[in-house]
């Protein structure tokens, strides 16, 4: 009698622990559901719009890995050349030609058609 007695004792602990086990591992799904809904910071993307011999925005602040898009909505053709020595460069971007680059490292940049437009690509800190 007495060993019944232990035995029940023991199921019960045993059924307890699995009802904790169970509490738990539900709590760690519901934290997991949790970061699925983090709002996504991943790559961005910015547009410089070249018109009346400009570039707007002329200075851009970004993280390295995000887009810029230039586009000629002017009249006259441009490029997009790094500044000084055009270490990259788009080709010849005509009225409505678009030019894409990713952003490795913060640079000045010009159009080496019309060498006094300037722009600025600067990285976030
Ligand atoms: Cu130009």
């Amino acid at each position: 009698m007495v060993r019944w007695q232990n035995m029940k004792k023991t199921m019960k602990k045993l059924i307890e622990s699995v009802i904790v086990f169970a509490g738990v591992i539900a709590i760690l799904m519901s934290c997991n559901g949790n970061a699925d809904t983090v709002k996504n910071t991943g790559p961005q993307r910015d547009t410089v719009i070249i018109k009346l011999m400009a570039f707007n925005p002329d200075t851009l602040s970004v993280n390295v890995g995000d887009t810029i898009v230039w586009i000629n909505q002017d009249i006259v053709a441009h490029d997009i050349s790094h500044f000084p020595d055009r270490a990259w460069h788009s080709d010849t971007l005509n009225p409505k030609d678009v030019f894409v680059k990713v952003i490795d490292d913060s640079s000045s940049y010009f159009c080496s058609i019309h060498p006094t437009m300037r722009g600025l690509v600067t990285l976030k800190k």
